[in-house]
């Protein structure tokens, strides 16, 4: 099944709303398959977000993500990245929908809260910086015959 790679952002963190935002994922149906606890380091900052070096917010983009620990999760699920991607919200928190996780917890794009991969390469390509060659797990649970067909 498809998986993507979740950040919690260090403002999620730091703001105790944690784990009411991957509640949000789980609920939807998608299958926790990693979990990790981590303090992300500048080198492993600039791999996750090289496309964005040399844009005028990089520099307090990889500031803001290593300013705290953070939490990183595997989902998966029918079209989990574009689900998750939906569920999640625009990038800017005022331009999201009330309904999704930036549009009903944060005001400003460099404060918005959650990270979900943007295509199915780039969450193998993420997996891989944030699990670090960890195996994920993939499971059973007796609801999957309910929430998938
Ligand atoms: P995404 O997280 O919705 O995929 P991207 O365009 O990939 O958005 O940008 C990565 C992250 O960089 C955003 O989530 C946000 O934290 C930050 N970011 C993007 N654009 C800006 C900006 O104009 N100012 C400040 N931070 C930004
Ligand atoms: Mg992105």
């Amino acid at each position: 099944m498809e998986q993507t790679l979740i950040l919690i952002k260090p403002d999620a963190m730091q703001r105790g709303i944690a784990f009411e935002i991957l509640a949000r994922l789980e609920r939807r149906g998608l299958k926790l398959a990693g979990l990790r606890l981590l303090q992300v380091e500048q080198p492993m900052a600039e791999r996750h977000y090289a496309e964005h070096e040399g844009k005028p917010f990089f520099a307090g983009l990889v500031s803001y993500i290593t300013s705290s620990p953070i939490i990183a999760a595997v989902f998966e699920g029918t079209n989990a990245v574009s689900a998750a991607r939906q569920t999640i919200g625009s990038t800017n928190p005022t331009e999201s929908s009330p309904g999704t996780i930036r549009g009903d917890f944060g005001l400003e794009i460099g404060r918005n809260l959650i990270h979900g991969s943007d295509s199915v390469e780039s969450a193998e390509r993420e997996i891989e910086i944030f699990f670090e060659g960890q195996p994920v797990i993939q499971w059973k649970k007796d609801t999957d015959k309910w929430i998938f067909e």
